[in-house]
This record gives C-alpha cells, structure tokens and sequence, in this order.
C-alpha cells in the first residue's frame, strides 16, 4: 500500500508540472516567426506570450547574425494588449541568422525566458 502511495503521488506530481508551466508566460506567436527565413528586415519585433505580462519586468533583445544588438531601446506593450511585447529594430541588410532573447514576468509573478531565431536572406 505505501509503494502504491509513493507511486500515485509520483504520477500526480508529474502531471501537476505541466499545469504549472502552462501558466507561466511564454511565446504564443512570434513576428517574425521562430524559424522564418525573410527578404528583408521589418522595422519592429513583436511577441504575443500566452498571459498578461508586467513590461517593467519583461523585455526583448534582438541581435545580428554577428552578435550586435539590432532592437533599439526598451519593448513596450502593444497598445491595448497586455500580452504583446514589441521593440523597434534599427535598419540592418545583413543575411544570416538573428537571434530573440527575450524575459518575461507573468501577472502570476512566475519569470520565464527563451530564446529563438529567424533568417534574413536578401
Ligand atoms: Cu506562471
């Protein structure tokens, strides 16, 4: 009975992670997109995470394929929408991959991070 206890509490711990995770804020749309391959640079980076974010606490930093960072200053929430992040990204023609780190501070108080990248091929 008591391995049986520990087991059914080791099953509802795992399927209680999940749960816990979906709640966090993470990216539900990226534009760009994660994996995109684009003609050109846009003028701005936006991501749309899957819960209302705190913009003091949240932020996106986009680099060149050699590393310099592209997004100009700070994300900002997108008007109206407190779950889009957006930030402005200086002119580059470079080709190669550009890689999105961005933060996020859920209005559940959990932090959450990643990472993903598109490619500019003029
Ligand atoms: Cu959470």
């Amino acid at each position: 009975m008591r391995r049986f206890l520990k087991s059914a509490l080791g099953i509802v711990a795992l399927l209680a992670l999940p749960v816990a995770a979906l709640a966090h804020a993470y990216p539900a749309h990226e534009n760009p997109p994660s994996g995109a391959v684009l003609k050109q640079l846009p003028g701005s980076l936006s991501i749309n995470f899957t819960e209302t974010i705190n913009r003091h606490f949240s932020g996106v930093v986009v680099r060149e394929p050699n590393g310099k960072q592209i997004s100009h200053g700070t994300a900002t929430l997108a008007p109206g929408n407190a779950k889009t992040l957006i930030v402005p990204l200086r002119e580059s023609h470079r080709a190669g991959r550009y890689t999105v780190l961005w933060h996020a501070l859920a209005s559940d108080g959990h932090r959450t991070k990643g990472s993903y990248s598109f490619q500019v091929k003029p």
